[in-house]
This record gives C-alpha cells, sequence and structure tokens, in this order.
C-alpha cells in the first residue's frame, strides 16, 4: 500500500531564544504521523536560503511566522495531499516549484523545510523503521564525534571574544556515549576553573559559557586546555579544539576588526597568520568561518596555508547550497562544509549538497542553529548521512541535549553494529 499525505498543520511555536518559529505535523492515510519544528540562526548567511517573518511589529516585534503556518496549511497542503510520503524528492521539488524563487522567499523556507522534515518522519513510521536507517538505510550506523560549543562569544553571546565559537572534540573517544562523557567532564571542568578566576559562568545561546575574559581569543583556548586536562584527559589526543569564528561578524570595510578583545584591525592574511600561531600552539583540529562570507580569496589563503594539516570548515560561505559548495570544490576554497537542513531549505538537496562534498573528498558537518528547538531530526541525520561529525552545541541546555540524547538512544539501539567517528 502506498502511504499517502492526508493532512498537514501547522502552527506558531517559540524557539530556544523565545522567538516565533514553525511546526508542522504530517498525517498518512496509514495513521502515520511526523512532526518537525524548525531552528533559527542568529549569524546568518546572506545566501540563505529566507526565513518567512511576518514583519507585523504588533507580534513578537515582526518577528511571527503566522503567514509561513498559513503558508503550509493552505498552498502547500493543497498542493502535497495525496501525494506518496516516500517519494522525498519528488516531494521537495513540488515545494520548490509551488514557491517559484530562487531563495524560497515566496513560501518561507521555514514553511517548507518544516514540510519536508514532517514528510520524512512521517514516512519513516509507515516503513516501520527509525528515521536513521529510514534516511539512510542499512548502512546508517556510524555515529558521529560531537564539536561541544563551550565558549560563546560573537553573536551568540555579551562576552569579550569576537570569535563566535570555542569546541571540544573528543576525537579519542571509543563511543559516541563516552565522547559525551569527556566532553560534559570537561565542560563542568572549565565552569570551576572559570569560577576559581572570578570569570561568570552564565552561559550563552549554544550553553557554552560567556565570560569577560581579560586576554580575549586566546584565553579561550587556554583555558580550554586547561579543562581538559583538569578532567583528566590529554589535550589534542582524548580531546581536540574546533574554531568557529564567525568572521562575517566582526568583518567590516575590508578587515577584520578584533575588538572585543582588542586585537586591533587584521587583513585576510595577518588572520591566516593568526590562524598559524594558534594551531602550532593549541591541539586546533578544524576552523570554520576564518574569514567572512564573500572573503572567497580569505578562504582560498587560509585552504592554501592550513588545509593540509586541519578542516577549514565553510558555512556562511557556502549556506548549504550545492551552487556555492561547487564554485568552493572548484576554487579550492575550504576542505569541508556546515550542513544545515534550513540554510537550503529542503532535505532532498541538503542530501544533494552532502553528495557533492563526498564526491569532492570533502569532509562535512552537520549543525544545528543558535536558536534551536526540542525537534532532533539532525541526529538521526547525522547518523543517516555517516559523516561522522555534529556540531549541536554545548553540554547543558535541553535544546541542545535533545540531540545529544537522540544519538545516546541511536548508538544503544544499534548495539555491537554501531561505529563511531570519521
Ligand atoms: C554557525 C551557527 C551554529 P547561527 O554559525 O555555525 O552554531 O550559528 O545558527 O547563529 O548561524
Ligand atoms: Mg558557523
Amino acid at each position: 500500500m502506498i502511504p499517502t499525505i492526508e493532512t498537514i498543520t501547522a502552527l506558531e511555536i517559540l524557539d530556544s531564544r523565545g522567538f516565533p518559529t514553525v511546526r508542522v505535523t504530517v498525517a498518512l492515510d496509514d495513521g502515520s504521523v511526523g512532526t518537525a519544528s524548525i531552528p533559527s540562526g542568529a549569524s546568518t548567511g546572506e545566501n540563505e536560503a529566507t526565513e518567512l517573518r511576518d514583519g507585523d511589529a504588533t507580534r513578537y516585534g515582526g518577528k511571527g511566522v503566522l503567514q509561513a503556518v498559513e503558508n503550509v496549511t493552505g498552498e502547500i497542503a493543497a498542493a502535497l495531499e495525496g501525494m506518496d510520503a516516500t517519494e522525498q524528492a519528488a516531494i521537495d521539488l513540488a515545494m520548490i516549484e509551488l514557491d517559484g524563487t530562487e531563495n524560497k522567499s515566496r513560501l518561507g523556507a521555514n514553511a517548507i523545510l518544516g514540510v519536508s522534515q514532517a514528510v520524512a518522519r512521517a514516512a519513516a513510521q509507515s516503513c516501520g523503521l527509525p528515521l536513521y536507517a529510514y534516511l539512510g538505510g542499512v548502512g546508517a550506523r556510524h555515529l558521529p564525534i560531537p564539536m561541544m560549543n563551550v565558549i560563546n562569544g560573537g553573536k551568540h553571546a555579551d562576552s569579550s571574544l569576537d570569535f563566535q565559537e570555542f569546541m571540544i572534540f573528543p576525537l579519542g573517544a571509543p563511543t559516541f556515549a563516552e565522547a559525551l562523557r569527556y566532553g560534559s567532564e570537561t565542560f563542568q571542568a572549565l565552569k570551576k576553573i572559570l569560577h576559581a578566576k572570578g570569570y561568570a559562568t552564565s552561559v550563552g545561546d549554544e550553553g557554552g559559557f560567556a565570560p569577560q575574559l581579560k586576554g580575549g581569543n586566546e584565553e579561550a583556548c587556554e583555558l580550554i586546555v586547561a579543562a581538559i586536562e583538569k578532567a583528566g584527559y590529554v589535550p589534542g589526543q582524548d580531546i581536540a579544539i574546533c574554531l568557529d569564528p564567525a568572521a562575517t561578524s566582526f568583518y567590516e570595510d575590508g578587515k577584520y576588526r578584533l575588538t572585543r578583545s582588542r586585537q586591533g584591525d587584521k587583513t585576510a592574511a595577518e588572520m591566516v597568520e593568526l590562524y598559524q600561531s594558534w594551531v602550532n600552539e593549541y591541539p586546533i583540529v578544524s576552523i570554520e568561518d576564518g574569514h567572512a562570507e564573500n572573503d572567497w580569496a580569505g578562504f582560498a589563503q587560509m585552504t592554501a596555508a592550513l588545509g593540509g594539516s586541519i578542516q577549514i570548515v565553510a558555512d556562511d560561505l557556502v549556506v548549504t547550497n550545492p551552487k556555492f559548495i561547487a564554485r568552493a570544490i572548484e576554487e579550492k576554497a575550504a576542505n569541508a562544509a556546515l550542513i544545515k537542513l534550513n540554510q537550503i531549505g529542503t532535505v532532498s538537496e541538503t542530501i544533494d549538497a552532502i553528495h557533492l562534498c563526498r564526491k569532492a573528498g570533502w569532509g562535512f558537518v552537520i549543525s544545528h542553529r543558535s536558536g534551536e528547538t526540542e525537534d532532533s531530526f539532525m541526529a538521526d541525520f547525522a547518523v543517516a548521512m555517516g559523516g561522522g561529525q555534529i556540531k549541536t552545541g554545548s553540554v547543558c541546555r535541553s535544546e541542545r541535549i535533545a540531540k545529544y540524547n537522540r544519538l545516546l538512544e541511536i548508538e544503544a539501539e544499534l548495539g555491537s553494529a554501531a561505529r563511531f567517528g570519521a
């Protein structure tokens, strides 16, 4: 029996920052149901698919999503009802065509992705499979190494840090469950260290600490190394460091302005030198968005200098869009891509983006957004895609932990079939 889409409903809910977002529920004629809630970024790339907001200043400061909800329950539902829910690509294509714009600005990527993900969930249930197995097949048994963002800066916190994310990466752990334990223990050790130094231990948008460090970006790396050791692990061997400076956010008039940390203005080449010196000093294995979203030359310079030894991840530069990923591959602007479903707006286009990365021998990291919900779709998606890396925040705040807990469940369910890492 073909499981067809019977009804599609939607609701305006709130995300982890308290801003409205879209939740979609898809019901099939065989009784299967799938729900998905859509996240939202703060340091968004200018080429991302459009998140439709009402712009009505009398509701949520203009951030309401009632129009996106109406687009789901109206036009999109009318177009998709009766379609085979297992035809993910056909369903996504139908929505792309219905929208008719380059960046999903008419119906909204938040509306379209909500339906796309909810359809996948409903179809998985109809097939009697967990989501990761439905999307990834029998080979979906590789759990990703988590990049855990333990110190927040940039647009995610009012800290003294220009750089947005300082992450720990437990690459030496034998299983996902152990990796999470390594991360959690290091996070707690970092809290004690910050406390002892008189720094605040309140957290930013992604659950990492947001202190006013006197030594700026550099001190963040030093404290993380100290925390790894205090927790009983070997820096670089058990746990490495990954960075997401999100450099677009401090790029102004052709300069990288390290204002918060008082390190002055730098050119693209000087930023490469700075990163190089950090890589020499600290166990850094991955740097994302070390340059701004339009600085293709800076990215290429960075990849030429450091791409042989560490992972250079493109986020805002390529926005999970196959068109930009293809250009970045061609121009050797990075050697990995950050993958965010809502940057492109459908499940099947996201899979296309990953396909391109694989073909080019690039790495890829499945990522959350700074504004998240309790939805753990991306955890299943990461296992389904088998890329070996996930970035989903610190080791606190339920909207981050929901993804980690789902990965624990998947690993337990797979039992001895589970594999860990890249
Ligand atoms: C990033 C993301 C997620 P945001 O820059 O990689 O950490 O941030 O969702 O704010 O774009
Ligand atoms: Mg980023």
